[in-house]
């Protein structure tokens, strides 16, 4: 019956970047279920970003970038042979793992599970993109530009819900400029240039280089030694070429 399974050999192009992109199944359901604040809730966004460094203490890929519900990470080298079926079943089933698990470290979300017994099994589904190295950057961007039409979007949205209903506020929005969204944001009493970076663009995690100090027995001396860390990044720029090249990502 080997012969059945088809795609087992399908293997990512090896002269490619590799990014994987996973995303949370139903999670407009989900942060209904566990009564999320809107349009941020910091628990959430911390578990996103803790199940983003387990990863990155997993696999060691060179980046990982999150807003919502998404998580796209750049890999340093190519896993499992390359096979497609491989990565994306590891990968999803191990961001979905332990996004619950961190989930069930939370007394406010296991007291949601505790009260509300419909809430279903958390998964993720995962995707990989093959980019050229050129492309790698644009990518990102692209990406960064999502979570901050997200991020005004949100605002919006969840601002106008305080006077009107579902409809009308999508309505109100429908079509309108970016521009247009900050002005009545901006009517509302939010300036949404003034929102934490993480919401407007954004949080990353990778490598920075760090000094510890070291205890040398011979010396005895104390010694400074650079080490690798990884870095939760709330603070983001900006993406362009010298952010990637800076921080040593490419
Ligand atoms: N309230 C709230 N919801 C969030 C937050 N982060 C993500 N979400 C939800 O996650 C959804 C992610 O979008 P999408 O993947 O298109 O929806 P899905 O298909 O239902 O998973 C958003 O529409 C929000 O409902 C948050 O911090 N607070
Ligand atoms: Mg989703």
């Amino acid at each position: 019956m080997k012969e059945c399974e088809i795609f087992s050999d399908l293997k990512v192009p090896c002269t490619s970047k590799i990014v994987i992109r996973a995303d949370g199944r139903k999670f407009s359901r989900l942060s209904q279920d566990l009564d999320l604040q809107k349009p941020y809730d910091q628990d959430f966004v911390n578990i996103m970003v803790d199940t983003c460094s387990e990863f990155f203490r997993e696999f060691s890929p060179s980046f990982i970038y999150t807003f919502s519900d998404e998580i796209n990470i750049l890999l340093d080298e190519i896993p499992f042979n390359g096979r497609v079926e491989k990565m994306d079943s590891v990968f999803a089933s191990f961001i979905s793992g332990t996004f619950s698990q961190k989930i069930l470290k939370n007394k406010r979300f296991v007291k949601r599970f505790n009260s509300k017994t419909s809430i279903k099994p958390v998964s993720f589904d995962s995707r990989i993109i093959p980019l050229n190295p050129e492309s790698v950057v644009s990518y990102f961007k692209n990406r960064q530009d999502e979570a901050w039409r997200n991020c005004l979007n949100g605002y919006a949205y969840w601002t106008l819900r305080k006077d009107y209903g579902r409809e009308e506020a999508v309505k109100l929005l429908n079509g309108k400029k970016s521009s247009q969204i900050q002005e009545i944001l901006f009517g509302e009493g939010i300036n949404i240039q003034k929102v934490p970076a993480w919401q407007r663009k954004g949080v990353a995690i990778y490598r920075k280089e760090i000094m510890i100090d070291g205890y040398n027995p011979l010396s005895q001396k104390t010694v400074q030694s650079k080490r690798w860390k990884a870095f939760e990044d709330r603070e983001l720029p900006v993406f362009d070429a010298k952010f990637f090249k800076n921080s040593l990502i490419l």
